[in-house]
């Protein structure tokens, strides 16, 4: 095909939405939930039976296997001059315990669709290009979240990653082990001439404004702290009010609090406590401990660092005031992140091209690619979810949606790896 016509037909090139569809229900049968969504945490079997697919799924499309010390894996698939930088398309095939079906899994199959598509087509760009399933992005299982691109990007040492621990004592390096996906490669010892993240937006912006394509102009920065309060288990009953010290309690008044503190920074600031467990939570004895972990989020680092100190000097004052022990460890950190500008503008670019509705947006999530941006040029290419709603197993989206993202991920990849 001359180079012309290559041009000419890649310009309304589109994917094959219901092959990308199929892909993705193929891949949601592996570790699914109890209520339609996902239960596919990073290195279970399910996670092991989800890679070998994808990698199955690859090599089938002319693509061949690299493979870190920390699992990420790398499909290649060759262009012209194999000596180019590749670009790449990434995100995550691991989910939430009670995750949905597209959180991660649809950057990663739609990377797979754009080689279909362009396998299709008989086109072969300049430039290799390599999808990436970045290991343990949900930091749920093992803490923190985006752990394996952390490393990638130099930010997390291999050695911290393989010791961070799961509730069951597991230990990363051996989970790793046992599911025997742990390659050779140094992470990071490969080269990104772009990074494209395309992923479902996980809030109701896209939706409620009417628009298919979410373009990603930063992402929020984070800090996750986990708290441990430390009082006297005692007894419920015989024990008078004034005499206990109450780790539930302290536990209590720190998750209202974290509350008022993003309440007090709005604009553009949120604040929650997912995880809570108070011991021996038993019905009839007070806790004599509790560990809680905190997750606080803004665009503006300002922001976001205020609401870490408020946060130190408030829970001090309600462990002080209780008689508790307090200890807090930041468990996860990122600052806010700018995504590429020229690349923000191919994105942008791409969906007016092929006339799909469009906005810029921060993204509320942390993925991967606020981590490659440190190390690459990167951006993010996002779709409406249905009701904003993810973490959830009722996460839903349309399979116009995906395809019209997945449309503008092929466009603004073929623009980059060229032709
Ligand atoms: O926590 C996050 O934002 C991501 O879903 N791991
Ligand atoms: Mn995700
Ligand atoms: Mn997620
Ligand atoms: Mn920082």
């Amino acid at each position: 095909m001359s180079d012309e016509s290559a041009l000419m037909s890649a310009a309304n090139m589109k994917v094959d939405g219901d092959r990308l569809w199929d892909s993705l229900m193929e891949m949601a049968a592996i570790g699914p939930g109890v209520a339609g969504g996902n239960n596919r945490q990073t290195l279970t079997d399910a996670d092991a039976e989800g890679r070998a697919l994808f990698r199955r799924w690859c090599e089938e499309a002319g693509m061949t296997m690299g493979l870190d010390r920390m699992g990420n894996m790398f499909m290649r698939h060759e262009g012209v001059e194999p000596d180019l930088d590749p670009v790449y398309i990434g995100s995550h095939l691991d989910t939430q315990p009670t995750g949905g079906k597209y959180d991660g899994v649809l950057g990663v199959l739609a990377g797979l669709e754009v080689i279909r598509s362009i396998r299709d087509m008989g086109l072969r760009t300049r430039r290799p290009i390599v999808v990436a399933n970045w290991t343990n992005e949900e930091g749920t299982r093992f803490a923190p979240a985006m752990l394996a691109s952390g490393v990638f990007a130099g930010v997390l040492t291999e050695d911290y990653a393989n010791s961070r621990t799961d509730a069951d004592g597991k230990r990363f390096g051996d989970e790793l082990d046992r599911i025997g996906w742990r390659g050779d490669e140094v992470p990071g010892d490969r080269k990104i001439h772009a990074m494209f993240e395309y992923h479902i937006e996980q809030g109701p912006i896209l939706e409620a404004e009417g628009k298919q394509i979410g373009v990603v102009t930063h992402g929020q920065g984070l800090w996750w702290l986990q708290v441990t309060l430390t009082g006297k288990d005692a007894h419920t009953g015989s024990t008078p009010m004034n005499m206990r010290v109450n780790a539930g309690l302290g536990m209590a008044r720190i998750i209202e609090a974290v509350d008022c503190i993003a309440m007090n920074h709005q604009p553009n600031a949120v604040g929650a406590v997912g995880q809570a467990n108070v011991w021996p939570n038993s019905r009839n004895v007070i806790p004599g401990r509790a560990v809680f972990t905190i997750d606080f989020r803004s665009p503006d680092l300002e922001k976001l660092t205020s609401m870490r100190s408020r946060l130190k000097t408030e829970a001090a004052d309600i462990a002080a005031e209780l008689g508790l022990g307090i200890e807090i460890e930041p468990v996860g950190h990122f600052d806010p992140v700018t995504f590429d500008e020229a690349l923000v503008t191919k994105v942008r670019q791409a969906a007016e091209q092929l006339g799909y509705s469009h906005m810029n947006i921060v993204s509320g999530a942390g993925h991967d690619a606020c981590w490659i941006a440190k190390v690459a040029p990167t951006v993010m290419i996002m779709c409406p979810c249905v009701d904003g709603l993810s973490h959830n197993e009722a996460e839903e989206i349309t399979s116009d949606w995906a395809r019209a993202g997945c449309d503008v991920l092929l466009h603004a990849v073929l623009e980059t790896a060229e032709l």
